[in-house]
């Protein structure tokens, strides 16, 4: 028995590490009997008693996996809560699996109608339960992680110039809603090319990378920065006012100017220049950008290595 209790106390350490699943189910016993289940396949389970609470457990965490679902319960029953959820979260955010103990075959095809990913009719077959749980747990996690892929820059880690403009406006259209100030800057490697030209298209892969770590160190999750192309960065301040982007900009062009880069051929250094347009109400993503561009522009022919805005 103290062996048992270890293995779950174990079993429950590791399993926080796992996917997330919300299980809705009125009754206590099957609640038990799922959650015991998804334990023992090292998911993290909440478990709740009706629609509502499970309505208020995907409100107050967004990182569920997969919600297992009861048909019969007082409230709301599980369809609506099917069509509820899906008006909030969509296929590849949550999967939904729907169970009940009801000779009702007509279930199956009114859940998947309702938004779910599978029906499953009880008395449940535990095999069956698990393989199916892991299955589309295995399908989120798949989808997440191209949805990550797609979004990243090979080299350099960063966002993509898809994600930045994918992204970009929605993030303005967030921030303006809250009245937050924001500012696009466009960052630029000085002479890139002659770094190229004069140590080989590796050492400066080498460069172009740490200057990227660089920025996304000093921009952190609160701004968004993107690799737009070549040795040029994309980066959306928001929450600052225009005199603070400009600031923040001059600390990110000195941090860099400072910031020594190691390569097999010694110790390198570049420069870079930047140009930064305020976001006005009421105007269009790429006129912001074409403002930053000529900004950029004019740091480029004011000699580089500085902020024009
Ligand atoms: P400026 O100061 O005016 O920006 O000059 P520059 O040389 O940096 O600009 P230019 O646009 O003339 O050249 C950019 C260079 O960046 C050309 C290209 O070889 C290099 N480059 C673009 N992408 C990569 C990359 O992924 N790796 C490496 N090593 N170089 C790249
Ligand atoms: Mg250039
Ligand atoms: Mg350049
Ligand atoms: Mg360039």
């Amino acid at each position: 028995d103290a062996i048992e209790n270890l293995v779950k106390a174990a079993i429950r350490i590791l399993s926080n590490r796992g996917a997330h699943v919300l299980v809705v189910d009125d009754s206590m016993t099957m609640r038990e009997m799922l959650s015991e289940q998804l334990l023992r396949q090292l998911y993290r389970v909440t478990a709740v008693a009706s629609g509502e609470a499970a309505l208020e457990a995907l409100e107050e965490d967004d990182d569920f996996d997969l919600a297992v679902i009861n048909y019969l319960m007082p409230e709301m029953n599980g369809l609506t809560l099917v069509e509820q959820i899906r008006q909030r979260r969509d296929f590849d955010q949550l999967r939904i699996i729907g169970m009940s103990s009801l000779e009702d075959r007509s279930l199956t095809a009114r859940f998947l109608r309702a938004g779910a990913n599978d029906f499953l009719h009880q008395p449940l077959g535990i095999e069956e339960f698990r393989w199916r749980v892991a299955q589309n747990i295995q399908t989120t996690n798949q989808v997440r992680q191209l949805r990550e892929l797609a979004a990243r820059d090979y080299l350099t880690g960063l966002y993509n110039r898809r994600y930045f403009f994918d992204y970009g406006p929605r993030r303005i259209a967030l921030a303006r809603k809250h009245n937050q100030a924001q500012s696009l800057a466009i960052v630029d490697i000085d002479h890139f090319k002659r770094l190229n030209d004069t140590y080989g298209h590796e050492i400066g892969d080498v460069a172009l990378k740490s200057v990227a770590g660089q920025l996304a160190d000093m921009c952190g999750n609160e701004q968004l920065l993107a690799r737009l192309g070549g040795e040029e960065f994309g980066l959306l301040i928001s929450g600052r006012n225009f005199a603070e982007a400009r600031e923040f900009c001059e600390r990110l062009r000195s941090s860099i100017e400072q910031m020594p880069i190691t390569t097999a051929d010694g110790e390198l250094s570049v420069t870079i220049s930047i140009g930064l347009a305020e976001i006005a109400p009421e105007e269009m993503f790429d006129n912001y950008l074409n403002a930053a561009d000529q900004f950029l522009y004019m740091a480029k022919h004011a000699g580089r290595n500085c902020v024009f805005s």
